[in-house]
């Protein structure tokens, strides 16, 4: 077995971060580098995907799920629009490699995709 990831010990309370939201199958945290007014990170619960493209593959209905979570939040912390990022891949940036959607929020640069 492999360690557990950074946001499987973050859902555990071995490290701390406020949990803003949970499903049974998911939960949110803000990022801790935010990007934008609002950073949150929608993470599913198991850790067994490692980027998107297994998500899709392999449990399709989640990654739905996560889609609609980003929406609740998008409308509960902002004004509703949002931008979803699935960093996918360690040359896109991705540096957690269990399954995480970025939303942003509030006051995003429309020119601009950071
Ligand atoms: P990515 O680069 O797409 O793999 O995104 C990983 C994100 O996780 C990155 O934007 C920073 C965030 N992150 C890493 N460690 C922690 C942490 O301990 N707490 C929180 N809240 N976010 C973290």
């Amino acid at each position: 077995m492999s360690e557990p990831s950074i946001f499987t010990r973050i859902l555990n309370g071995e490290i701390p971060s406020e949990i803003i939201a949970q499903t049974d199958t998911l939960f949110a945290i803000r990022d801790i580098a935010p990007k934008a007014p609002v950073h949150l990170l929608v993470i599913p619960k198991t850790e067994q995907y490692r980027d998107v493209t297994e998500l899709a593959a392999g449990d399709p209905g989640l990654l739905v799920e996560m889609i609609a979570l980003a929406k609740e939040l998008a409308a509960a912390h902002a004004d509703g629009d949002f931008r979803l990022i699935f960093n996918t891949g360690a040359g896109s940036g991705q540096t957690v490699f269990h399954v995480h959607a970025h939303v942003l929020a509030g006051g995003l640069d429309e020119k601009s995709m950071n």
